[in-house]
């Protein structure tokens, strides 16, 4: 496991050198073959028009290797920011809260897996996550307009997508 670590941490820098996206594929596949863990999967989520793609609403608890990838037609920022959901919130309370407050409401939510870094239309980010049972949501905060200039908060406009976890 930990050469495995090593490995993902290598990947993470190489995403974050922005090696090309080809290149980094190669790795996570890599890495994977690797492991003789059956949580070892790395699941591929992608965004497009502000909504992200292939993230299932279902998950067993355990580690988990996601694939983030900015799949926009146009150059814009996004982010793929895990948090917890506390009892009775749902994905829409992010939405509503992103509306009301802006990026700032960014902090209100638990980071389950820190801030990972964003990606630029054609990148991609490797995050891996120790999920315990419970609610979640991937979220983005960025502001950035496709193609240019600021807006609301991308949670405000939708790109919120709520998971749940089982034992
Ligand atoms: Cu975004």
């Amino acid at each position: 496991m930990g050469g495995r670590g090593r490995a993902v941490r290598a990947i993470a820098r190489a995403v974050a050198r922005s090696v090309p996206l080809v290149a980094t594929l190669v790795l996570v596949g890599a890495a994977c073959s690797k492991s003789s863990s059956s949580s070892s999967a790395v699941t591929t989520i992608f965004v497009q028009k502000f909504r992200y793609h292939g993230m299932p609403t279902t998950l067993k608890s355990g580690v988990h290797q996601f694939l983030f990838e900015n799949r926009e037609s146009l150059l814009i920022t996004h982010e793929m920011i895990p948090v917890a959901l506390p009892a009775g919130k749902t994905a829409q309370d992010i939405i509503s809260e992103a509306k009301t407050k802006g990026p700032d409401s960014e902090h209100e939510w638990l980071h389950i897996g820190g801030d990972f870094g964003a990606a630029d239309t054609g990148a991609g980010v490797v995050e891996t996550l120790y999920l315990p049972p419970g609610t979640y949501a991937i979220a983005c905060w960025q502001t950035g307009n496709l193609g240019g200039g600021e807006g609301d908060p991308h949670a405000a406009r939708g790109m919120v997508f709520q998971f749940t976890v089982t034992s």
